[in-house]
């Protein structure tokens, strides 16, 4: 296995093609050639060329499974290992000098010990693979909110899904020239091919999995995974755990978030920035589609799961998506909660761990409420409605461009960002927290998305239903100490001469029964147009200590008229025995970043114990 990195060995590695002239990218592409050996390099130009023929040869390996044509045009279904089936949180390190600025939101291990276990791990990994340099832009290609990273991987699934969800090849090395900055990131999935061995569809590490950051040097490794935000490196660990790192020294914001831009009937534009944890229905907000009762209202999609927000000129906010697609939850998608991304997924898209329909369709739970009389399920197993087991994972994606999305707003490729009128922070809470309050300034703004928190998702092992707080939904996702995090926020609105509005939401109270009060979906467009108009200077509150609060009348209700006042007065009820725990629920986190935690937002909270 540890043979020698020979002069032999290195003459074998191909030279970089005549295009590349950065000469950094090509020491460090050889330097890592050396270590994990792959038998070949490739690097992405970014065409549909290659894209195709990846595809073909992932299909000829068994890695993809070509849908019908007739159905699914341009579509892929990929089955991962049982194994490999979600991010993992706790194999997710970020591995800053001190212990301290991880903060006790991240896992840590210094950064003088991570390496030699990697060394060790990467050492041979892509023996018999090919190691394919993927250049990628985050962010319109040459925006000066972009930027950009460039990954090392020997999974052809990840090439293809990057080419679906950033901008990649050779239109992001003219950008970056021959001394541009980049983010370096090595991926492999740990399964080296020894000569003559058989592949397996879905090559992984059982043993060892590793996601790490390096806060100072922005070098981002990850090894064993081949799934989603452990593998696609460009997602969570450059555009939100590095970004985040990058957004504090420089002085602009990363966000877990979606950007929507909403029209009203007389044409005014605002954008609306919304963070929710994964699996709350990002996606579905995204792509809203206002009830008939909105005549004239329009809501575009800019983004559906992260903001990178800048300062501008004019004291406001302006945001970009720094991706270029979507990797989002299949199940509970369907044409009656999400049509535009019904409509999405048609065509060129990549599915991974949905069923299989015999006549060469996908389905998912939700997909339809009857499911077809006999599939092929996640794992590859046949499946009957009855088994008892779930066709789909229930962390089953779709990996799909921006520009499939029938939504998509005009500017959403702006390299100059879109205006932040308001930001939305929605948890996922059965009780206390109301359908949306509007912070009474950015400091309670803050406050609120800090003390957020959420039934737990399938990246976060053996808890789900359990309320976790995930300030800022970035629980998993910033880079360095959460107190850090907050003062940078409080600074950041200190400097606007327009900052944003911000609210809470709650799309997920329920009542006594267990069921959910609010329909959701669609009918969220409630709540936007009362955002809209709080931030045009009209709309109705009520102030209180939780924030100001529609009242019923504020509320539009046409078409959804037997919603009543009792029923409202139930998912806006703030009473004070809740409050008084959730108080005490902010106090144990606030406790936890004690040593960073700015001092204004501890005194917002006895404040607000006192005043109940
Ligand atoms: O797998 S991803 O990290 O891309 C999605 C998620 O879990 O939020
Ligand atoms: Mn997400």
């Amino acid at each position: 296995m540890n043979q020698p990195a020979t002069a032999a060995h290195l003459a074998k590695a191909p030279a970089a093609p005549a295009y590349v002239s950065h000469a950094k990218l090509k020491a460090w592409v050889a330097e890592a050639a050396r270590l994990t050996r792959p038998d070949h390099i490739h690097w992405c130009d970014g065409s549909q060329e290659e894209y195709d023929r990846l595809c073909a040869e992932m299909v000829a390996s068994g890695m993809l499974i070509k849908l019908n044509p007739e159905k699914r045009p341009g579509c892929f279904l990929a089955r991962s290992d049982p194994d490999d089936v979600a991010r993992m949180e706790e194999r997710t390190f970020v591995c800053s000098r001190s212990e301290e600025d991880a903060g006790p939101n991240n896992n840590w291990v210094a950064p003088d010990e991570m390496p030699a276990t990697l060394e060790k791990l990467f050492d041979g990994c892509m023996r018999g693979r090919t190691m394919y340099v993927i250049p990628y832009s985050m962010g319109p290609l040459g925006s000066h909110i972009a930027h950009i990273g460039v990954e090392l991987t020997d999974s052809p699934y990840v090439v293809v899904n990057m080419k679906l969800m950033t901008r990649i090849g050779r239109k992001v090395l003219d950008v970056l020239g021959g001394d541009g900055y980049f983010v370096p990131c090595v991926h492999t999935v740990g399964a080296p091919l020894a000569p003559g061995k058989k592949d397996v569809p879905w090559p992984s590490n059982k043993e060892h999995k590793y996601i790490v950051h390096y806060p100072e040097t922005k070098e981002i490794w990850s090894y064993g995974s081949g799934y989603g935000g452990n593998a696609l490196l460009g997602k969570k660990c450059l555009a939100l755990r590095i970004a985040s790192i990058m957004a504090r020294e420089q002085g602009w914001l990363a966000e877990h978030m979606l950007i929507v831009g909403v029209e009203t009937p007389e044409g005014r534009k605002h954008y609306i920035a919304a963070a929710f944890p994964s699996a709350c229905g990002k996606t579905n907000l995204a792509m809203l589609i206002p009830p008939k009762a909105f005549k004239g209202w329009k809501v575009t999609t800019v983004g559906e799961d992260i903001a990178w927000i800048k300062p501008g000129r004019d004291g406001r906010l302006y945001a970009i998506n720094p991706e270029a697609g979507a990797f989002g939850v299949a199940p509970g998608t369907s044409v009656e909660t999400n049509p535009n991304c019904m409509a999405a997924v048609m065509r060129n898209t990549i599915f991974t761990n949905v069923a299989l329909a015999p006549d060469g369709d996908v389905w998912w739970e939700g997909k339809t409420q009857e499911p077809p009389g006999e599939l092929t399920d996640w794992q590859g197993k046949p499946w009957t409605p009855g088994c008892g087991r779930k066709a789909a994972h229930p962390n089953a994606r779709f990996t799909v461009q921006s520009s499939q999305i029938p939504s998509l707003d005009p500017e959403w490729e702006n390299p100059d960002g879109v205006p932040i009128s308001a930001f939305l922070f929605g948890g996922r809470r059965a009780t206390t927290v109301p359908l949306v309050a509007e912070a009474l300034d950015w400091e309670h703004g803050v406050y609120l998305a800090a003390t957020m928190a959420s039934e737990t998702t399938a990246a976060i092992v053996g808890k789900v239903g359990v309320v976790r707080r995930d300030p800022f939904a970035m629980l998993p996702f910033c880079g360095y100490h959460f107190g850090d995090y907050f003062r940078h926020w409080l600074k950041i609105g200190r400097g606007l001469k327009h900052p944003p509005r911000i609210f809470g939401v709650n799309w997920f109270r329920r009542d006594e029964q267990g069921k959910f009060i609010w329909p959701g979906y669609g009918e969220n467009m409630r709540v936007i147009k009362w955002v809209v108009e709080r931030c045009e200077g009209k709309g109705g509150a009520a102030e209180t200590q939780q924030g100001r609060m529609p009242r019923y009348e504020d509320l539009e209700w046409q078409g959804l008229e037997g919603f009543d006042r009792a029923r409202f007065e139930k998912l806006m009820a703030v009473t004070p025995e809740q409050w008084r725990a959730e108080l005490k629920g902010h106090a144990e986190l606030f406790d936890k970043l004690k040593a960073r935690l700015p001092r204004e937002l501890a005194q917002r909270r006895e404040r607000m114990e006192r005043a109940l």
